[in-house]
């Protein structure tokens, strides 16, 4: 019979409803599913907030103590889904109790957090997964696919960009993600690192970088009310402001170990851009296009194509492709954040009832923190900054 596997899950805001989402909607993409997820307890600030999680997510109970939820024997995953400030406590507590842990990304503020959160889990002998989705975008796997298989030759260079808008106007709220004793970083952690992430991937370690990172907007309004509020559709133009303490743009070069090179821009200012994850990577054979506001597509140019039609063409991926067994029949029916996240889901599952760890597990997510140190040290100094290993 599928083993099931009790979820605590401890947040239940943006990134709660997209784990929820996995929880219910793997089975129903992979089947046989590995194991059979059960959405035990949500955990939310306050009791009432967290039975309105518990109706809305699909939770069988709703409490406001992580510790004592974590305490419980009949509990398998702990899940955590809150701001930055709260990851390493939890996820040290819930190692030390023997549970699995998935972390949302960045998975820590600072290195030193980073560091206790990876020994914790390798003490303990658990499984453990931070959440870096968009590598589960079916056409970045696959753009991994071709590359593993040689289709662009050595790669020589890798440029990633992530350019959002939602923080443009100087009047959309102080999230904590602008709060350096919460967030940690700015637009480094919160999605610099993603793209930290793809690049290591797709491409392979990166051994230094040489940084800079800007912030434009000091002041935005203070928020009122519990739930955190992201963007210029929350906009509040009178009240008090307070003050942010991060960077709103990063740019970097890097050198990769096996001797590629590459540059990575990330920014929550770029009007006219949503959701803008791209990669561009030239190989000596081939080269290769993603766009994640258009995911389904990948573009790919083979350079030993016939020289009458060598150019960039259009693959969607589909069934053919990673992870298409489990998603939908036919090319192009759309992939979307809610596949990437049931995929993440899959493949934590899948390592827990293997006994493996899955990748990107804490060990990817503190190399991916060192890699954020050395950025932001890089952009104070100027100077090329090795990462340390
Ligand atoms: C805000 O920039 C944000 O919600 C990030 O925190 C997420 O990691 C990203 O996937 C979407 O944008």
């Amino acid at each position: 019979m599928t083993r099931t596997l009790n979820v605590a899950m401890i947040g239940g805001g943006f990134m709660g409803k997209a784990h929820a989402l996995a929880y219910a909607a793997m089975p129903m993409f992979f089947w046989p599913a590995p194991a059979m997820p059960v959405r035990k307890v949500l955990v939310d600030l306050n009791q009432a907030q967290a039975e309105e999680g518990r109706r809305r997510l699909g939770f069988e109970e709703a409490s406001s103590d992580w510790r004592a939820v974590i305490a419980r024997p009949d509990i398998d995953i702990v899940d955590i889904v809150t701001p930055n400030d709260s990851h390493a406590e939890i996820a040290i507590a819930a190692a030390k109790a023997g549970k699995h842990v998935i972390c949302e990304k960045p998975l820590a503020r600072t290195v030193e957090e980073a560091r206790a959160m990876l020994d914790a889990v390798e003490a303990a002998g658990v499984t453990h997964m931070v959440a870096f989705n968009y590598r589960r975008t079916p056409a970045v796997a696959l753009a991994r696919k071709y590359i593993e298989e040689g289709r662009i030759g050595r790669v020589l260079n890798f440029r990633g960009t992530y350019l959002q808008d939602w923080s443009a106007d100087p009047d959309a709220p102080l999230s904590w993600r602008f709060q350096k004793s919460i967030a940690g970083s700015g637009t480094v952690g919160d999605i610099g690192t993603h793209v930290v992430d793809l690049a290591r991937y797709l491409v392979g370690e990166i051994g230094a970088v040489n940084a800079m990172v800007h912030n434009y907007i000091p002041t935005r309004p203070l928020q009122s009310g519990g739930v955190d509020k992201l963007g210029a559709a929350q906009k509040q133009v009178a009240g008090p402001r307070g003050t942010v303490d991060v960077d709103d743009e990063m740019l970097t070069m890097m050198r990769f170990k096996n001797g590629a090179v590459g540059s990575i821009e990330a920014t929550r200012n770029a009007y006219g851009r949503n959701n803008y994850l791209t990669f561009e990577i030239h190989g000596e054979k081939g080269s290769i296009v993603f766009n994640y506001e258009r995911r389904d597509e990948l573009q790919v140019m083979f350079a030993d194509d016939p020289a009458d039609a060598r150019g960039f063409r259009t693959v969607y991926t589909g069934p053919n492709h990673p992870y298409g067994a489990g998603l939908w029949p036919i090319p192009a029916l759309g992939i979307g954040y809610g596949e990437t996240k049931i995929i993440e889901l899959f493949d934590f599952a899948t390592a827990i009832v293997n006994g493996v760890q899955p990748s990107p597990n804490f060990r990817d997510g503190f190399q991916t923190e060192l890699i954020a140190e050395a950025i932001l040290a890089s952009a104070v100094t100027g100077a090329w900054t090795e990462i340390a290993s």
